[in-house]
């Protein structure tokens, strides 16, 4: 007996074109690949050195359930990596009480005024997690700034040049009305001010309801800062973890010129859906090819392997000129 037509349901169609593709080699790095025992490897913030290395600098989780960061370099960003035979950062809670439960999470800014690369992190204190900063030229000795934003703050990211004479931090502080994006400033990376809204949450249904934050650094492009962000959806089987767009502008970063409704990237692959913790990617870093054009996404899966996706600049700008709208759901008199 033939289905009546109504009910053919034609899952071949898509009407939403890829605009991350993954890498076929995925996962690029698991912790089957690690020079030492580890429970996962998940969320790296990345970089390139100056002779065209890529530095992943990843999150590691020990079965302590603590989680420090390990650099891994490569010559192609894709294979070949060599990691460091131990520990590139450790917690130090002796020095840095803040970090008694682990460092996670960091986005790497190479900031040229400084001729150094500022390492934003998580650090997992008493109080909740908090954001930590530090400094380093080559990955191996860091200048620790200790907390910069007290708990409950995390998803942050410093722009690579100063706004109107000030460093400019993205962050994500929690409240009792929402976890949103915000910005700060500083003189000095250490003293932070000037907080502002950035990009709100939405609210009910929305995939992007209730709880977003910062993924990887901006992208700083003609256009504006492209900023890639994770939306947080809680379901009754756990959360997922979805990517959204949007552009700001390149001297006043608070402004958002377009936004688009949509993801534009979930779990969907094996390695992504399921893991220690099911469907979640989680981008903390990316790399730009020498063409200007061509972006690398280095993400966490499902908190227990690092994957790769690739986009260009032209295609994300040309879909939010597409799906975004300038309209700013704005509500700072809440905040
Ligand atoms: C977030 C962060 C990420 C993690 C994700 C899913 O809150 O802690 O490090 O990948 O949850 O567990």
């Amino acid at each position: 007996m033939t289905a009546p037509e109504t009910t053919v349901l034609n899952v071949e169609t898509n009407h939403y074109p890829p605009l991350l593709l993954r890498h076929a080699r995925n996962p690029i790095l698991t912790r089957k690949d690690w020079p030492y025992s580890i429970n996962s490897v998940f969320n790296a913030g990345a970089t390139l050195l100056p002779d065209g290395t890529t530095l992943l600098l990843c999150r590691v989780e020990d079965r302590r359930g603590l989680s420090h960061l390990c650099a891994a370099r490569s010559k192609n960003g894709v294979d070949g990596w060599q990691i460091d035979r131990e520990p590139t950062l450790m917690p130090n809670p002796q020095q840095y009480p803040e970090e008694i439960w682990g460092i996670e999470d960091p986005r790497i800014t190479f900031v040229p005024e400084l001729q150094q690369y500022v390492v934003t992190y998580t650090s997992y204190s008493r109080g909740g997690p908090g954001v930590s900063l530090a400094l380093t030229k080559d990955f191996r000795s860091f200048e620790r700034y200790g907390v910069i934003m007290p708990p409950d703050d995390k998803d942050s990211a410093l722009l690579p040049r100063r706004i109107n004479g000030y460093w400019a931090l993205i962050h994500r502080p929690m409240t009792a009305l929402g976890s949103h994006m915000w910005i700060s400033y500083s003189p000095d990376l250490r003293y932070w001010g000037r907080h502002r809204l950035m990009l709100e949450a939405r609210r009910g249904a929305w995939w992007d309801a209730n709880k977003i934050g910062l993924s990887p650094p901006p992208i700083e492009t003609s256009r504006g800062w492209l900023v890639l962000y994770h939306g947080v959806r809680h379901t009754p089987s756990g959360c997922l973890y979805r990517l959204g767009l949007a552009l700001f502008d390149i001297e006043n970063p608070e402004k958002c010129l377009l936004r688009g409704d949509s993801w534009i990237f979930g779990p969907e692959a094996e390695y992504e859906r399921h893991g220690d913790v099911n469907d979640v990617v989680f981008p903390c870093g990316y790399t730009m090819d020498a063409d200007g054009e061509t972006i690398n996404f280095y993400y966490g899966a499902a908190d227990c392997a690092i994957a790769l996706a690739r986009a260009s600049v032209r295609s994300l700008l040309a879909w939010l000129d597409a799906n975004g709208s300038c309209e700013r759901r704005q509500r700072a008199e809440d905040l």
